[in-house]
């Protein structure tokens, strides 16, 4: 399971990239995808669960409520005592665009992991052989084969390397870094190199508005800092191997520039 139905935390959303491999290091695509799940539910959940809290607080409406970074100009310490919403939520329209674009190509995987040829993507190994195999991928354009699993795979992977950066910048920097900073230099160290200038322009405004590390390290919802430090200590080394094993694997097939 990627993670508990009722609430966030990442600790248990990165046990699924560590699931990821079988004995041969192979990835297995049920616990990628739940990893992607889990990732993307924390947007959803935490707004819910936002609201939910909204309605408790006496006095206020939802306007009032709305803490600086959401648009409100009001402060509201019984709403940010709650942290785990607040970054998510920063990010407002983007974010939103963001993780639809991650549900969408999460939904595509479903789509092939449950269709009729479903035994063939039981491992990101066993999907590449069968998709260059059966010459289901075009090298040079997305128009043919849109929705092959491998084209859609590889933003997620590309993706996997900025979540990798960024949390191991969480990890590894004072107290006072700067989370722009951090997601900036990942980003631009990783998705960048993919996106338009619009995109790249648009994201980067949108990581201005990121609150604090510490906020972010309690929003993992596994303890305090120290704990969530801890935590990504251990859990990071997975998700870097499986980013390695399937850069390797794309690589090996000329896969990386998939259109
Ligand atoms: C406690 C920390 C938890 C943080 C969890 C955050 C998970 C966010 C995952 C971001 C995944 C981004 C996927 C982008 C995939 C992509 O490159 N899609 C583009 C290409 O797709 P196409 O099918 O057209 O070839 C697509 O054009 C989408 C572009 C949107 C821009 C995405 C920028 C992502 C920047 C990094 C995300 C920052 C989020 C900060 C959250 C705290």
């Amino acid at each position: 399971m990627a993670a508990s139905e009722s609430d966030f935390n990442l600790k248990v959303v990165l046990v699924s990239f560590k699931q990821c491999l079988n004995e041969a290091e192979e990835v297995q695509l049920d616990h990628y995808l739940a990893g992607w799940r889990g990732l993307v539910r924390c947007v959803g959940e935490t707004s819910a669960r936002r609201q939910a809290l909204l309605a408790t607080v006496p006095g206020r409406s939802r306007q009032a409520a709305l803490c600086p970074e959401d648009g409100g100009g009001v402060p509201c310490p019984e709403v940010s005592a709650y942290t785990p919403h607040r970054f998510l939520n920063s990010l407002g329209a983007i974010f939103s665009f963001i993780s639809k674009d991650v549900a969408t190509k999460v939904q595509i995987m479903e789509g092939l992991c449950g269709g009729p040829g479903r035994e063939h993507y039981s491992t990101l190994q066993s999907m590449v052989a069968y998709e260059v195999g059966h010459k289901l991928v075009d090298l040079e354009r997305r128009a043919r084969y849109p929705d092959s699993g491998c084209r859609t795979v590889l933003r997620l992977h590309r993706a996997l390397r900025w979540l990798q950066l960024f949390l191991e910048g969480l990890r590894t920097s004072p107290e006072d870094a700067s989370t722009a900073t951090l997601c900036t230099e990942s980003y631009n160290a990783s998705l960048a190199a993919f996106h338009p200038w619009i995109v790249r322009r648009a994201v980067t405004v949108a990581f201005c508005t990121l609150p604090a590390r510490r906020a972010f390290l309690e929003a993992m919802n596994v303890g305090p800092p120290e704990q969530a430090v801890e935590m990504l200590s251990e859990a990071l080394p997975f998700i870097e191997r499986v980013y390695s094993i399937s850069q390797k694997l794309y690589a090996e097939h000329a896969l990386l520039g998939l259109p």
